[in-house]
C-alpha cells in the first residue's frame, strides 16, 4: 500500500531485536511510511531486515482492535468496561479463594520498561503474588545469574564499542550473522581494518558465522562445558594465565568455598585436551590452538548467546566464559571483555533490570534476602512484610502449577508461550485449565486461542517507553501515532487494573514519563544508578549507558574500571559488586545432560531463529517478503544424514523425542552438521516446541532448546 512521501522523520528504536538498533521512521501524518538505520545510533545506520520493514508490520490491516471475552467457546466482542471488570472480578475471587500464590503475571521482554516495572510492583507489592515470570527466562535467564555469580552484579561489564578494539572475537553458541546482523557486520569490518583480527567460532551447526571463522569448532550438541574447561586447563598448564591480574582481582570457589590457583589447577587436570577432544568430537590440537589464541591475543572479546544460556549447564557455561577472561586478564581494557548478546529488545532493561522475574526485586535485589526486601518496601512506600518472603514460580513451574490447579489465573503480555514454551503440548493443558487474559496485538496466535479474554494492545510506535539494551543502554521510543481501533497500550491496561484492584494508591502515577522518573530516582538507592537519564535525555541522545548518576554524567561504556562512578579513585579495577571487590572463578564441573543420543534416539534436534523471522513469527510471518524469505517451518538436515535416514527434500517424516512426536518436512543443508537436526521456531503450521525437552538449568531455570535426542521414521 503507497501511503505517501515521507513528511516526518523520528529518531526511535527497532521493535523486535535484543541489538537495539537505532532507526529512523519516515512519517506521513499518522502512517509509518519508511525505515532506515539511525547513522548517529551505536549501530551506524546499519539495520537488518526484519527491522527495514517494521512498517509493514504497522500497516496490517488484521489487529485485534476491541476486547474479546470468551462464551461457549468463542470470542465475543466486549467493551472495556465489561472485559476490565469480568478480569478484576476473577483475579479479586481467585485471591479471597485461593491466595496469592494462585494469580500470576506471564510478560516479556518486549514490554517497555515502564510496563514491566508496573505489572512487578502491583503484583509484589500490590497483590502480594510472586509469580511474575517472562520470557526473558527462555532467553538469558543464565546470563544473568553467570554475570551475578562471577561479578556479584547482573548486567555485563563492556559494551558494543569494544568490538572496534579486540583482535580475538570467540564467538560460541551465537549465530550472529543471522541473530544480531549489524554487530556482525561490525566484526567484519574491524577484521578488515585489521589484518591481525582472528574469529574463533564453536557451534554445532556451520552457521553462516561459522563459515566466516577463522577457527571453527564443530563442537557436538551439550558437550561444550567440558571444550571451556579444557581451554583454561591448556591456560594453566602453558603458563598463560595472567597471574598479576589474578593476585590483584580474582578469588577461587569451587561452588561451596574459596579454594586457591593450586586447587583450581589441579581441577582443571580432568579437561586436559587428550582426556576430552573425544567426546567433544574435536582433536587436542584444535583445542589447544584456540586455547593460545584465546589467552594470548592482545584483546579477546567473547560473545555468546542462546547456544550457551539455553543449556541445563547454562549458568555453569557463563560463569567459565567469564572465568576465561578472569584468568587470562581479558577483561577492563578495550576489546576485552565477555559480552553476552541479548535475544528481546528489552528483556535487559525491562525484566533484568526492573526485577520482573519471580526471584527478583528492582535493580539487582532478590525475593529471597529480607533486607532487600525492606529496602524495596521502604522504596515503595508499603508497609514492611508486605512483599512475600518466597519467590514466585519461574516460567515452566508457572505453567506446570496451572495443570496442577494452583496457579487459577493469569495475565499474559506480550508474549506467545503457547507456541515457545518447551513440551509445548504439556504446557499448553495449564493454559486450557487456567483463565487466561491475554493482551495481544493480533487475535490468531497460538495463545490467543486458550485466552479467555482478549485485551487488544497497542503496538511500538502507538505507545511510549524505554527499553534498555545488551550494552546498558537506554533509549527511548516515543509515541508517533495513536493506537488502531480501541487498542491500548500494556501500560494503561496495568495502570487501569491497577486501580480497579484497589491498588490506585501503589500504582499513583498515570503516564508512562511519571513512572519513568519515579523508577529513576528508585535506581539511585541501588548500583545501577541511571538516575541521570531523564526523559529530556532519552529524547534527545542516542540512548546513554548506565550506570549515570546525574544528569550531566555522561552514562558509563565499561564497568568496573576507572570511569565506572562506582570505582574507587585509587583503583584501576573494582568488582564492586563483590565485598572484598574481587571477582570469582568458579571451578564447574561437566555434567553430562539426559538427552544425549543412543541406539533409541541416535539424532540431535537443536532450535533457533533464522534472520528474516522474529520468533513465534506473529509479526514478521505476516510481512509477504519476510516469510517467502523463510519458507515453511522444517526439518534441516546435512547430506550425509539424509543419506543414512534415507530422506529427501520435501519427505514428510516423523520425529519422536522423549516428550512426543510430531511430523514435518524434511530440507536439506550443508549448513547443518552430520548428526544434528536443525528446526527454527516461527512457523505456528510447525509447532516444534512439541518435541523440544523441557529439561532445565537448575540455577537459572532456562529450558534446554538446543539439545533434544531424536529418532525419525518417513511417514
Ligand atoms: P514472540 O513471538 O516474541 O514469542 O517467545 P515469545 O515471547 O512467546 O511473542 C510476542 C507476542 O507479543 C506476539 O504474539 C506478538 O503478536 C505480541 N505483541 C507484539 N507487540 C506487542 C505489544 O506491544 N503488546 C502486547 N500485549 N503484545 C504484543 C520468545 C521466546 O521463545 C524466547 S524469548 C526465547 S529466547 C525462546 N527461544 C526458543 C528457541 O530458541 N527455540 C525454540 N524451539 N523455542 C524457543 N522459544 C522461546
Ligand atoms: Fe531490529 Fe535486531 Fe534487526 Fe537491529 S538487528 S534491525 S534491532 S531486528
Amino acid at each position: 500500500v503507497d501511503e505517501g512521501p515521507v513528511k516526518s522523520w523520528h529518531k526511535s528504536v527497532c521493535r523486535y531485536c535484543g541489538t537495539g538498533c537505532g532507526v529512523m521512521l519516515g512519517m506521513n501524518k499518522d502512517k509509518l511510511v519508511r525505515v532506515r538505520g539511525d547513522q548517529e545510533a551505536h549501530n551506524k545506520g546499519v539495520i537488518c531486515i526484519k527491522g527495514s520493514m517494521l512498517d509493514s508490520v504497522m500497516k496490517n490491516p488484521n489487529r485485534l482492535k476491541t476486547p474479546k471475552i470468551k462464551k461457549n467457546g468463542k470470542f465475543v466482542e466486549a467493551s472495556w468496561e465489561e472485559a476490565m471488570t469480568l478480569m478484576t472480578d476473577k483475579f479479586k475471587e481467585s485471591l479471597a479463594q485461593n491466595g496469592p500464590e494462585s494469580i500470576g503475571f506471564y510478560g516479556s521482554g518486549q514490554l517497555l520498561i515502564e510496563e514491566s516495572y508496573t505489572a512487578n510492583k502491583l503484583f509484589k507489592a500490590g497483590l502480594r503474588s510472586n509469580n511474575v515470570d517472562g520470557n526473558p527466562r527462555l532467553c538469558m535467564a543464565s546470563a544473568a545469574v553467570g554475570y551475578t555469580q562471577t561479578f556479584g552484579k547482573d548486567e555485563p561489564p563492556g559494551a558494543y564499542v569494544d568490538i572496534d578494539h579486540a583482535e580475538t572475537f570467540f564467538l560460541i553458541g551465537s549465530n550472529a550473522y543471522e541473530c544480531h546482523p549489524p554487530l556482525w557486520e561490525r566484526i567484519m569490518m574491524r577484521k578488515k581494518a585489521n589484518k591481525n583480527v582472528k574469529i574463533i567460532v564453536v557451534d554445532p551447526r556451520k552457521t553462516k558465522t561459522a563459515e566466516h571463522a577463522d577457527i571453527y569448532l564443530p563442537v557436538l550438541p551439550g558437550k561444550d562445558m567440558a571444550l571451556l574447561n579444557s581451554m583454561c586447563c591448556v591456560m594453566a598448564e602453558l603458563n598463560l594465565l595472567d597471574e598479576d591480574f589474578i593476585s590483584k582481582y580474582v578469588n577461587f570457589n569451587d561452588g561451596k568455598k574459596k579454594i586457591s590457583l593450586e586447587e583450581y589447577k589441579d581441577f582443571l587436570k580432568d579437561y586436559r585436551p587428550e582426556k576430552v577432544a573425544d567426546e567433544l568430537g574435536l582433536t587436542p590440537r584444535e583445542i589447544r590452538e584456540v586455547a593460545y589464541q584465546f589467552a594470548s591475543s592482545k584483546a579477546t572479546m567473547s560473545l555468546w548467546t542462546m547456544g550457551i544460556n539455553q543449556r541445563v549447564q547454562g549458568v555453569y557455561l557463563n560463569n567459565t566464559l567469564n572465568s576465561l577472561h578472569l584468568i587470562t586478564g581479558q577483561i577492563c581494557r578495550p576489546g576485552a571483555t565477555p559480552l553476552s548478546l541479548t535475544g528481546q529488545s528489552n528483556a535487559c532493561g525491562g525484566v533484568r533490570d526492573t526485577g520482573s522475574l519471580s526471584h527478583l526485586l528492582p535493580n539487582g535485589r532478590l525475593i529471597a534476602k529480607e533486607p532487600h526486601r525492606r529496602e524495596m518496601e521502604k522504596l515503595w512506600k508499603v508497609p514492611e512484610g508486605t512483599i512475600a518472603p518466597k519467590p514466585g514460580f519461574h516460567a515452566l513451574a508457572m505453567f506446570d502449577e496451572m495443570v496442577k490447579d494452583k496457579v487459577k489465573v493469569a495475565l499474559i503480555m506480550c508474549t506467545n508461550p503457547a507456541q515457545t514454551l518447551p513440551n509445548n503440548r504439556y504446557y499448553r493443558k495449564g493454559m486450557e485449565k487456567a483463565f487466561l487474559v491475554v493482551s495481544e496485538i493480533f487475535e490468531d496466535t497460538e495463545t490467543a486461542k486458550f485466552a479467555d479474554i482478549l485485551l487488544p494492545a497497542a503496538l511500538y510506535i502507538e505507545k511510549e517507553g524505554v527499553y534498555g539494551q545488551t550494552e546498558r543502554r537506554y533509549q527511548i521510543i516515543e509515541k508517533l501515532r495513536e493506537p488502531v481501533g480501541e487498542a491500548r497500550s500494556d501500560f494503561d491496561i496495568l495502570v487501569d487494573f491497577a486501580n480497579r484492584m484497589g491498588q490506585g494508591k501503589l500504582i499513583s502515577y498515570k503516564t508512562p514519563t511519571e513512572c519513568w522518573d519515579e523508577y529513576r530516582i528508585i535506581s539511585k538507592s541501588s548500583k545501577y544508578d541511571f538516575s541521570g537519564i531523564t526523559r529530556e535525555r532519552l529524547k534527545k541522545e542516542r540512548g546513554i549507558q548506565w550506570p549515570c548518576p546525574s544528569v550531566d554524567h555522561p552514562g558509563t561504556v565499561r564497568r568496573y574500571i576507572k570511569g565506572d562512578p562506582f570505582v574507587p579513585s585509587d583503583k584501576k579495577v573494582y568488582f564492586y559488586g563483590k565485598p572484598d571487590g574481587r571477582a570469582t572463578v568458579f571451578a564447574r564441573p561437566y555434567i553430562p545432560g539426559k538427552e544425549d543420543i543412543s541406539k533409541e534416539k541416535p539424532l540431535f534436534l537443536t532450535t533457533g531463529r533464522v534472520i528474516s523471522q522474529w520468533h513465534s513469527g506473529t509479526m514478521t510471518y505476516k510481512v509477504p517478503e519476510l516469510k517467502h524469505s523463510a519458507g515453511p517451518g522444517r526439518f534441516v538436515f546435512h547430506p550425509q544424514d539424509a543419506g543414512i535416514y534415507k530422506v529427501k527434500k520435501g519427505d514428510r517424516i516423523e520425529v519422536e523425542s522423549s516428550r512426543g512426536k510430531m511430523e514435518g518436512i524434511v530440507a536439506i543443508s550443508e549448513h547443518e552438521t552430520p548428526g544434528v537436526v536443525f528446526a527454527a521456531f516461527y512457523d505456528q503450521t510447525f509447532l516444534i516446541n512439541n518435541v523440544v525437552s523441557d529439561d532445565y538449568d537448575p540455577y537459572s531455570k532456562e529450558p534446554d532448546y538446543k539439545v533434544t535426542a531424536i529418532n525419525v521414521k518417513k511417514v
